[in-house]
Order: C-alpha cells, then sequence, then structure tokens
C-alpha cells in the first residue's frame, strides 16, 4: 500500500511551509487533526491545522539549536488532515489510528500530527502500542479524568484512556502541569508517573528538570512527545481552549527538548492551537515554529546521530 492510500486523509488545501515535499524524499511526514467536538470552554481548535500551516509558510526552516534545516534535508512531506467525525470522538479517534497504521508501515520516517484538540493524541499513541513508548506529556493539565462531562472519549482523559489501552503498561513523565484535580493528581501517583509542575520547573530550572526527565527515560526503549500549547504562559499563546496562567515559556520548552531528544524518539505532535482565540496569530506561529523546531532536533538526533 502506498501512503497515501489511507482512507481517512483528506488533503487540505493549505501545505505545511507552502508547498509538500515528496513523500520518498521527507524524513517527516504531517498529518492535520482538525477537531474540537469535545471542548469543554473555548472551541475553535478545528481550524487549528489550517493556521498552523498558513503561519508556517512565513518562518524559516533553520533550527539555531539542532544547528540543521530541514528544508535542506528533504524537508515535510503534508498528508493533509485526518477526516473527522464531529459528535463522534470514539470513531474519530480510531480513524487517526487506522492513518497513523497505514503511514507507519515506513519505518524511517517520523510522523508528526499538529492540532486540533488532544483527543488526537490518542488514535496515533493507538498505533504504537506494540512499541510500547514512554510518554512525555507537555501541557497545563494531566488529561487523567476517567470521564469529562459524561464524555470518555474526551480532550481531559486522554491519558487516563491511553493507560487502559495500554494495559497499565504506560509510563509518563509530565512536564508544565499546573491545572488538575486532586482524583488526577492521585492517580499519576499511584501509578508512578513523574511530575513536573510548571512551579516546580521555574523552582529548580532547567538543568534539574533535564536531569529528572533523562532519569525517567533511562528505562525506556522508545518515548513519544506530545505538547498542548496550554502549557505556555498565555501571553505567548493566548490561543488554545483551556488557557491557565503561570505556563512555561517557548525557550524553556524547547531548551528542555534539545536536551532530551535522542534516536528513541518515535514521534511527536503540537495540539491545541485555537485561532480563534488567538486574534494576533502568535500560537499559530509558536506552534509553526515548534513542529520546525523539533523536527531539526529529531532530524540531527536520530537520523544524523548528531
Ligand atoms: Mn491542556
Amino acid at each position: 500500500m502506498s501512503l497515501m492510500e489511507s482512507l481517512y486523509l483528506l488533503e487540505n488545501p493549505e501545505s505545511f511551509g507552502g508547498y509538500s515535499s515528496p513523500v520518498d524524499k521527507s524524513r517527516f511526514l504531517l498529518v492535520g487533526f482538525p477537531y474540537d467536538s469535545t471542548s469543554s470552554y473555548r472551541p475553535g481548535q478545528r481550524f487549528g491545522p489550517s493556521e498552523i500551516r498558513k503561519a508556517s509558510r512565513y518562518i524559516e526552516y533553520n533550527s539555531l539549536r539542532a544547528g540543521v534545516d530541514i528544508d535542506y534535508h528533504g524537508g515535510i512531506s503534508d498528508l493533509g488532515d485526518v477526516a473527522v467525525v464531529y459528535g463522534d470522538p470514539k470513531e474519530t479517534v480510531r480513524r487517526v489510528e487506522d492513518v497513523y497504521k497505514d503511514v507507519s508501515t515506513q519505518r524511517d520516517k517520523t510522523i508528526v500530527m499538529i492540532g486540533g484538540e488532544h483527543l488526537g493524541t490518542l488514535g496515533a499513541l493507538s498505533a504504537y502500542r506494540s512499541l510500547e513508548p514512554c510518554l512525555v506529556w507537555i501541557d497545563a493539565h494531566m488529561d487523567l479524568r476517567k470521564e469529562y462531562l459524561g464524555c470518555l472519549y474526551s480532550h481531559a482523559s486522554v491519558v487516563r484512556r491511553l493507560w487502559e489501552k495500554y494495559g497499565g503498561r504506560l509510563s509518563v513523565f509530565y512536564l508544565g502541569a499546573r491545572g488538575f484535580s486532586p482524583d488526577e493528581f492521585g492517580f499519576a501517583e499511584s501509578k508512578g508517573f513523574e511530575v513536573v509542575t510548571s512551579l516546580e520547573a521555574r523552582d529548580i530550572g532547567l538543568e534539574m528538570t533535564v536531569l529528572k526527565a533523562k532519569r525517567f527515560l533511562s528505562s525506556c526503549n522508545r518515548f513519544y512527545v506530545s505538547i498542548d500549547m496550554d502549557v505556555f504562559d498565555p501571553s505567548y499563546a493566548p490561543g488554545v481552549g483551556n488557557p491557565e496562567p503561570e505556563g512555561l515559556s517557548p525557550s524553556f520548552v524547547l531548551d528542555f527538548l534539545w536536551r532530551i531528544i535522542d534516536d528513541r524518539i518515535i514521534g511527536f505532535d503540537v495540539m491545541e492551537a485555537n485561532p480563534s482565540y488567538d486574534p494576533s496569530g502568535i500560537t499559530s506561529v509558536l506552534a509553526a515554529k515548534l513542529v520546525v523546531e523539533l523536527s531539526a532536533m529529531v532530524f540531527k538526533r536520530k537520523y544524523l546521530k548528531g
């Protein structure tokens, strides 16, 4: 089966970076998740993937940290958007899983998702179950609710559903958490998840945060990185569904990632960009920048082994 023959992929008139590099020449395959059906406060994330693509046309492809320009290394092939079903989150998750299973037949490539509510990550990681990846969850929230507003497949219960799907064999490192219920924190503690809250990250600083993450990752054969745009302080990223004050800075998160990413990474996503609450467009620009920076980091560490 060819890469583009996934049943649930729809072409998007915008391509990341303004054009889609050919699949066979690209290390990175980008998939959009235009969804916001379970949004509990401010919907609009369904427009995230298109706006991130627009913003990506006007930023450079070089990474100061990784020292590479992924445009010169084949770039990113934009496969379009998942054909989501508004109002049916369970079926939507199944479709994301299907897309990832179709696309991940090309093992030398890394799939990148842009979203769209965080629920998309559940589908992506369901497809990777056999690889048993650890999870680095960079988010203001823990997404560990047993259910939310009567909905099992909710943006607020993504990690909980995932933990169940993995049969309890899931290790999670949380960075930047600050908005969660006592039940969620208790669940995380009882499962041995590592949590560095946003205030703790500020207090212990970058190097100690990195040290904790490296210690956590030392027992992982593979890992996946998921970024919710609401991990950033709302002053950097106002366009999200559930803003939480006292967030992290983009430089802190990128410095952190540059220090932990290595050849064990299997994929990453940048989720919850909400253009409806992003009047100046800075959230979409930051999301596009994150895709470029992380791709460059993964390219350097995984493909160049640098
Ligand atoms: Mn969140």
